[in-house]
Formats: structure tokens, C-alpha cells, sequence
């Protein structure tokens, strides 16, 4: 099939063209748009008008995918996410479009760095972590492999704070991302939606003396949507970022102005632009604030209002609503569409309760990405009570009729239906918001085997027991265009010239790659350009105590949320226990190493900052003994997020990945340094185990418990401080930080973690902590090893395949979604310059 693709240029006339066309894109955009002149424009003015200039470039492709959207025969993904975690538009929307070179050239000829232009880029963290990057990832996968999709989420105002450090502790400062102007957005002020909340319902007669319910608000806000196009990877289709924000309607304001009440309008106008104003910065913890609640309701009402408004401007009713969209749950953070959508079906659109129940559930589907008790969301009943009557109302209805279902099938057993119950009697009563997303969709997915495999055993054992079809696993993946294409063009580049460019858009190509792990000129290749890496994140952090970090050394990386679960605290173990042999003999054969350290902790997550604050305090007494920081050094980088993960990936020897087993569900950052060439330590946990199998367990470095192992530990009755009795290394560790030998003999500081650690150790730090340094003895060695080592690291990239979003979005698409590719034809040429006539 030959299908149209846009086209800009590949003859040497057409380059010169593009090149000459784009130059004055950018001098026409600084002068229209942004108003200044080349003397006195910013380089944010410069970051602008390049970024409107290909924002151009994809229009026509982003307004014949809409258009394709309104074909009947097109079904669309809605991904409901409360996060969406994008990084910086402008590399990828260049590498998408293919159209980098050519701006490179076109910006250094007008005198610019597009380098430069591209790291100005403010970036979007409207999410925490892996959830809203995987979000990110999947739209990506989406668009390349042309299927319709929306991401429906909510434009914060304030995205993720900005770390810094400030005496070793975390500080957050306000994300103004918005702040500088964002290109990549279109304001749709038109297309704004109604969202109520509190009043009261009540029951009234239609035309037909029927008895209807009604919603009566005490309360309405506006949703405007903001839509950033999604470009494919060289491909027609641009799908759309579709982020809904907060205003007061202007109809509320002036009830208020009427009657006087000019200063209490302004209040509400306020009140009600809050409810967009920030992301909450809580990981996998369920945080019960009522705005929080109503931040969840208000995109998931906006999004399922618009859904149902693109539907009926092609059909006559919403029957046949899920052939055309298959609308994903990521998390039970937008759970709550299912009883509004129940209440648009049958109080809006009138339909009976048994036809909208039917039409719920087949549209809706639901991902769940943990397994901590602490992560499962939980509303009060009195707060729904007061936020959305009418929701409470219908999840009544929803949990009686599901449960009448229950009892039938486990006739009187009442444990199993106080456990499967979507309302929580235990206590205070609650809403169980994983329990509704099972009911209310047609199929549950965890997001990796292990995860998925717990999910079936332990936390939704119930529902798989009723219903043993419909929890399916699909296993995470990340995009290999933002990370290799984009975040290591030198990698990228060899493996290129190596085996060809298919690997881009279909991963397991590089496969290709296996053979030439043994081509030593392949290899030195290889090793030249983690080199380069690696001195590049050098030049960028000098090291401020001690002498400059080492591109020689063996680059030991841990970036991810910091939590207890994930253990940044055992990394650091090992780190103090070899500080300790250094110290103890100097002429001790290891490699040289740098440990570095990024990312963010809540900021009401009191462990994990004191966590920050304990890396920080032995980086400064480590990095600053001339005895030891030849060979040992820590480095934490602040702020991590998406921006300095494209620094970190590329020039990693070796990812940490080191969770207690049972207790990460996935994990993604995992697979980006595979892809990137690192090796892996890790547990057993989450995506490890089945990133393990395809790389091949001699090319990884295991360790630890397993999850049975875990689990007879703890029912044997785990004591801790037995093995810190029994461990001299361990021990020593532990009370080199507990006497204060990191805080400047401040006894006190640490003990926190160290009562945590000796008492309870919940993640079992302790008791993994031999085989954990252990293992790190064999990295050592075979670190010494460089051939060894780079056989290795080639191997992981060459079998990392599978962890493609390209291949975890095809299996949503065949296993869930009901969805096929729907290529984009470009039947809408762009604007003739004579002109458009209107219809
Ligand atoms: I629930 N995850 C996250 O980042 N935030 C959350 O609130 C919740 C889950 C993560 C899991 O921790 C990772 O293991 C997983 O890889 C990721 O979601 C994507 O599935």
C-alpha cells in the first residue's frame, strides 16, 4: 500500500527549500507573533518562534487526524489519566516530524543554537512519576502506530514542584511552567463544558409522567479544554492532548454582581479556578482531600461530556457509544466516570438503568499500578455525600446490584461480600474506588507478570475469582523515540549505521545488534560513546567537595521517586560499607565508582526526605575524604524529571533497580537503561523478572528475596535487629551514621531511619542487605572487565525489545480496546493562498 505521507523534502532542492522556508518561519513569528526584533528578542522569544514555527509544520497533519476521528468507521482510545508526565515537546515533535536537521541548519543560519533552543524548554510535569510517564509513553505508541486517540487530563497551573537542595534538605519551589508561554497548546474556549458539584437531587416527572432523578448543583464550574497534538513517528497521524482547566462561569459571576457582591464573585471566580491549580504531588499515596476528589471528577465530567458531544455529532444516540470509544482508566484516579457517566446516560440521555449499565461497561477498562494498601483510593461517604449526591446515589445503586450478584454466586458467604463490597463498613464508611473500577469496566490489566500474578492472588483475588477472564496482564514498555532517538543521539547513531533505522518503530529489531557484541571494533564503538556520555553529565556537575567526578568510574545510577519501598536506602547501605573498607584498606582492589542519585519526595513524605537528607550529608563527608574519593563518589542530582532523565539513561553503566520483591508493580525507568546499555541489579520484582528473561539471566545482576521467600520471612516472624547483631560490616554501617559520623556527631539526626530500620524494617532492607553487597562485589569485578562488560551491556539493548509501548499499546488494542490502526489521509490541504471561501 502506498499510502500519502507529508513530505519536507528529502532532494537537495527541496532541503534548500525547507531550510529557507523555515528560516523565515522563525523571523515571521518573532516579528508577528511574539512582537520583538532579533537586538532586543529573549531566547525565550527565539525558544517561541522556532517552536511556532514546526507547530505550523504539524497542523495539517493534527486537523485530518480530528477530521478522521469523525469518521464513523474510526474507534478512538480516551486514556483518562489525572497525570500526564509529556518532558519537553520540541526534540520529539523535530525527530517525529523528521524534520531536526533541517531546523538545525535553518536555526544556525539565522545565528541560533538549537541545542540551546531545545534545553530552554520549560517542561510539562503535570505528573509524579512512572504513572504519568507511562501515560506520556503510551500516547506517543498511540499516534505511531496511527490509532485515533485522546488523552483526556487536567492543566495544572502548577505542575510538580522543582527541587532544590538546601543544606542537604529538599526543598520545593512553585513549577510555574505556564510562565514563559506555551506554544504547543490550543485554548478551544468554545468547547467549554458545565461541571457541578454539592446541592441535591431530586425526583421529578418528564413530559411522559415518568419518574426521573435529577442532580441539582450548588455549584457549577466551566472545563476549557487546552489540546496539544500528539505527532506520530513519521506518520500522518497527530492525535491530541486533550487537558481541561478550571474557570467560573460568567453567569455565576454576574448573580453575584447584581445583587452587589462584587468582591464575593471575584472569591468564587477563585474558588473555582483552585480546582486546576495544582498537581498534587503525592506517589502511590492516597492523599483524601476533598479537592483532590473533585479534581478527579472535574476532568473525568469534562471528558466523558465531550466524548458524549463527538459522539452525537456522528450518531443519533449513544447505543452504540463503545464501538466508538474505548475509554482507559489509568488508575482509579478517574474511576469516578463511572457513575457520572451512569448519570449522563440515564439522567441526561434518559436511558434505563439496564441499557446504561450495558454501555459502561463496555467502555470502560481499568489499569491498576500498585500493589501498596496505602495507594488504594478511598473517598468517605459523607464527603461524596456533600461533593456529588448524586454519584453516591448511583454507586448505592451500582454496589446492590453487584452484590445481589455476589450473593448469588456465593450463597451465604457474607465475608466475601463485605470484602467485595464498593462501600467499606468497617469503619468510618468509604468508597472503594479500585472495587468500582472492577465492576464498572470490562476488563482489569496489572501492569507487569509478577504484578499481575499478586493481583490474582492477593489483592483483587475476589474479582478473579468471580470473574476469572477478565484481569489480563500487559506489561509496561517505554517509547524508543524519546528514549534513545531523542535522549542518545550517539547510540542512536551507531546502532544505525549498524543494522538500518526499522528498530525505531519496531524494537525487537534489535535483535540485530546480538552478533556485533562480539565485533570489537563494534564494541569499542560502543564504549567511546558511553564515554562521551558519561563526560558530558561531568562537565555539567562539578563536584563541589571533592575533586571532579570521574568519567573512568563505574556509574552507578538510582532516579526514581524516593520511597522506602524502593530502598534508596539499602543503595545507600552498600555506599557506607564501602566507604568503610576503603578506610579500613586503602590498597582495596575496586573499581572506582559514582553513585548518583535523583529524585523527588513528597513533601509530607517525612521519611523520604529525611532520606534526601542522609545521601546529601554522606555525599558531602565522602566526596570531601581525600582517602576515599579518588574512588568512591556520590552525586545527587536535583530535580530530577523528564528533562535530566535524557542526561541520565544514556550514560548509566549500571541501573538500580532494587525495590522489595512484591512490591513495585512494573517499574519503567528499568527498561530505559536497558535500552540505553546499562546492566541491571535487581530484585525480582515487578518488570525485573521478565526483563531478566529476555536479556538472558548471565547478562544481570540478581539478587535478594523473592516474593515466597518475602513472605515466609515475614510469617516466620522478621526481626531485624537479630541480623544486625549477627552482620559486623552491617553493623558498623549502621552505627557510623547512627553516632552521627554524617551529621557532625549529631546523634539524632538519622535516628528516625535507623528506629525504622532496627525496629520494624518494613522493606526488609536488613535482611537483603548480604546479598545485595554481595552481588555488588560481582558488578565490581566484572566491571574491571570492559570487554566483558560491553558483551554485556550490548546484549541487554539487543533483547530489550519486548519493553517497547509500542508493544504493550498493541496488546491494549487487540486484548481490551477492540481497536485497529486508522491511517490518516490528508484530504484537508492546508489554507491556498488566495484564501479560504466558508461553507
Ligand atoms: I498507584 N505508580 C506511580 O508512579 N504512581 C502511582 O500513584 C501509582 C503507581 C507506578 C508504579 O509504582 C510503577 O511500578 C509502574 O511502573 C508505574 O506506575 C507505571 O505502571
Amino acid at each position: 500500500m502506498t499510502k500519502k505521507k507529508a513530505n519536507y523534502g528529502n532532494s537537495q532542492t527541496n532541503e534548500r527549500k525547507t531550510i529557507k522556508k523555515l528560516k523565515r518561519g522563525f523571523a515571521y513569528k518573532l516579528f508577528y507573533q511574539l512582537g520583538v526584533w532579533t537586538q532586543n528578542a529573549s531566547l525565550n522569544d527565539y525558544y517561541l518562534a522556532v517552536s511556532y514555527t514546526v507547530r505550523d509544520r504539524m497542523q495539517q497533519l493534527f486537523i485530518n487526524t480530528i477530521r478522521a476521528f469523525q469518521q464513523k468507521d474510526s474507534k478512538i482510545v480516551s486514556y483518562l489519566s489525572a497525570e500526564f508526565l509529556m518532558g519537553p515537546h520540541l526534540h520529539n515533535n523535530l525527530i517525529n516530524l523528521g524534520i531536526y536537521d533541517q531546523v538545525a541548519q535553518a536555526a544556525a543560519e539565522s545565528g541560533l543554537d538549537l541545542q540551546q533552543i531545545i534545553d530552554h524548554e520549560e517542561e510539562p510535569g503535570l505528573g509524579n512519576g512512572g504513572l504519568g510517564r507511562l501515560a506520556a509513553c503510551y500516547l506517543d505508541s498511540l499516534a505511531s502506530l496511527e490509532i485515533p486517540a485522546i488523552g483526556y487530563g487536567i492543566r495544572y497551573e502548577f505542575g510538580m514542584f522543582d527541587q532544590a537542595f538546601d543544606n542537604g534538605w529538599q526543598k520545593e519551589l512553585s513549577d510555574r511552567w505556564l510562565q514563559p508561554g506555551n506554544p504547543w497548546e490550543f485554548k478551544k474556549a468554545d468547547m467549554a463544558v458545565e461541571v457541578g458539584s454539592g446541592g441535591y437531587t431530586e425526583q421529578y416527572k418528564d413530559d411522559h409522567g415518568k419518574l426521573r432523578v435529577r442532580w441539582v448543583p450548588g455549584k457549577l464550574v466551566k472545563g476549557i479544554p487546552y489540546d496539544t497534538p500528539i505527532l506520530g513517528y513519521r506518520v500522518n497521524t497527530v492525535n491530541m492532548l486533550r487537558l481541561w482547566s478550571a474557570e467560573a462561569p460568567k453567569s455565576f459571576d454576574f448573580a453575584e454582581f447584581n445583587v452587589g457582591d462584587y468582591l464575593g464573585a471575584v472569591h468564587e471566580k477563585m474558588l473555582a479556578e483552585t480546582i486546576s491549580k495544582v498537581l498534587y504531588p503525592n506517589d502511590e499515596q492516597s492523599h483524601g482531600k476533598a479537592l483532590r476528589l473533585y479534581q478527579q471528577y472535574f476532568f473525568v465530567s469534562c471528558s466523558m461530556q465531550d466524548m458524549i458531544r463527538i459522539h452525537l455529532f456522528q450518531f443519533e444516540n449513544l447505543d452504540n457509544f463503545s464501538d466508538k470509544f474505548a475509554v482507559q482508566l489509568n488508575d482509579t484516579h478517574p474511576a469516578i466516570a463511572v457513575p457520572e457517566f451512569m448519570r449522563l446516560l440515564v439522567d441526561v440521555h434518559h436511558y434505563d438503568w439496564d441499557s446504561a449499565w450495558e454501555i459502561v461497561t463496555h467502555t470502560f477498562a481499568y489499569t491498576n499500578h500498585t500493589l501498596l494498601p496505602e495507594a488504594l483510593e478511598k473517598w468517605p461517604v459523607a464527603m461524596l455525600a456533600g461533593l456529588l449526591p448524586r454519584h453516591l446515589e448511583i454507586i448505592y445503586e451500582i454496589n446492590r446490584r453487584f452484590l445481589d450478584l455476589v450473593r448469588l454466586e456465593y450463597p451465604g458467604d457474607v465475608d466475601v461480600v463485605r470484602r467485595m463490597s464498593i462501600i467499606d463498613e468497617t469503619g468510618e464508611r468509604y468508597v472503594r474506588m479500585a472495587n468500582l473500577a472492577c465492576v464498572g469496566g470490562h476488563a482489569i490489566n496489572g501492569v507487569a507478570q509478577l504484578h499481575t500474578k499478586l493481583l490474582k492472588e492477593h489483592t483483587l483475588v475476589d474479582f478473579h475469582r468471580l470473574w476469572p477472564d477478565k484481569l489480563i496482564n500487559i506489561t509496561n514498555g517505554v517509547t524508543p523515540r524519546r528514549w534513545m532517538v531523542v535522549s542518545n543521539p550517539r547510540l542512536s547513531q551507531l546502532i544505525r549505521s549498524a543494522i538500518g533505522e526499522e528498530w525505531i518503530t519496531d524494537l525487537k529489531k534489535l535483535q540485530a545488534l546480538e552478533p556485533l557484541a562480539e565485533d570489537s571494533a563494534f564494541c569499542e564503538k560502543w564504549q567511546q560513546i558511553k564515554f562521551a556520555n558519561k563526560q558530558d553529565i561531568c562537565t555539567m556537575f562539578a563536584c563541589k567537595q571533592g575533586p571532579n567526578y570521574n568519567p573512568q568510574a563505574l556509574f552507578d545510577v538510582q532516579v526514581k521517586r524516593i520511597h522506602e519501598y524502593k530502598r534508596q536506602h539499602l543503595n545507600l547501605l552498600h555506599i557506607v560499607t564501602l566507604y568503610q573498607r576503603l578506610k579500613n584498606n586503602p590498597e582495596l582492589d575496586i573499581p572506582p565508582r559514582l553513585f548518583i542519585f535523583g529524585g523527588k519526595a513528597a513533601p509530607s513524605y517525612f521519611m523520604a526526605k529525611l532520606i534526601i537528607k542522609l545521601i546529601n550529608s554522606v555525599a558531602e563527608v565522602v566526596n570531601g575524604d581525600p582517602a576515599v574519593n579518588k574512588r568512591l563518589q556520590i552525586l545527587f542530582i536535583p530535580n530530577y524529571n523528564v528533562q535530566i532523565g535524557h542526561i541520565v539513561y544514556p550514560m548509566a553503566d549500571l541501573s538500580e533497580q532494587i525495590s522489595l520483591a512484591g512490591k513495585e508493580a512494573s517499574g519503567t525507568g528499568n527498561m530505559k537503561f536497558a535500552m540505553n546499555g546499562a546492566l541491571t541489579v535487581g530484585t525480582l520484582d515487578g518488570a525485573n523478572v521478565e526483563i531478566r528473561e529476555e536479556v538472558g539471566a548471565e547478562n544481570f545482576f540478581l539478587f535478594g528475596m523473592n516474593v515466597g521467600e518475602v513472605e515466609a520471612r515475614r510469617a516466620a516472624g522478621y526481626n531485624p535487629q537479630d541480623i544486625y547483631n549477627e552482620n559486623k560490616e552491617l553493623h558498623a554501617a549502621i552505627n557510623l551514621i547512627a553516632t552521627g559520623h554524617f551529621s557532625h556527631g549529631d546523634r539524632e539526626l538519622f535516628r528516625p531511619v535507623i528506629d525504622s530500620l532496627l525496629k520494624h524494617d518494613p522493606f526488609m532492607v536488613l535482611a537483603d542487605y548480604q546479598a545485595y553487597v554481595d552481588c555488588q562485589q560481582q558488578v565490581g569485578e566484572v566491571f574491571q572487565d570492559p570487554q566483558r562488560w560491553t558483551r554485556m551491556a550490548i546484549l541487554n539493548a539487543a533483547r530489550i525489545g519486548k519493553f517497547s509501548s509500542d508493544r504493550s499499546i498493541t496488546e491494549y488494542c487487540r486484548k481490551i480496546w477492540q481497536v485497529k490502526p486508522f491511517p490518516v489521509a490528508l484530504t484537508l490541504q492546508r489554507v491556498p493562498d488566495g484564501g479560504i471561501k466558508f461553507p
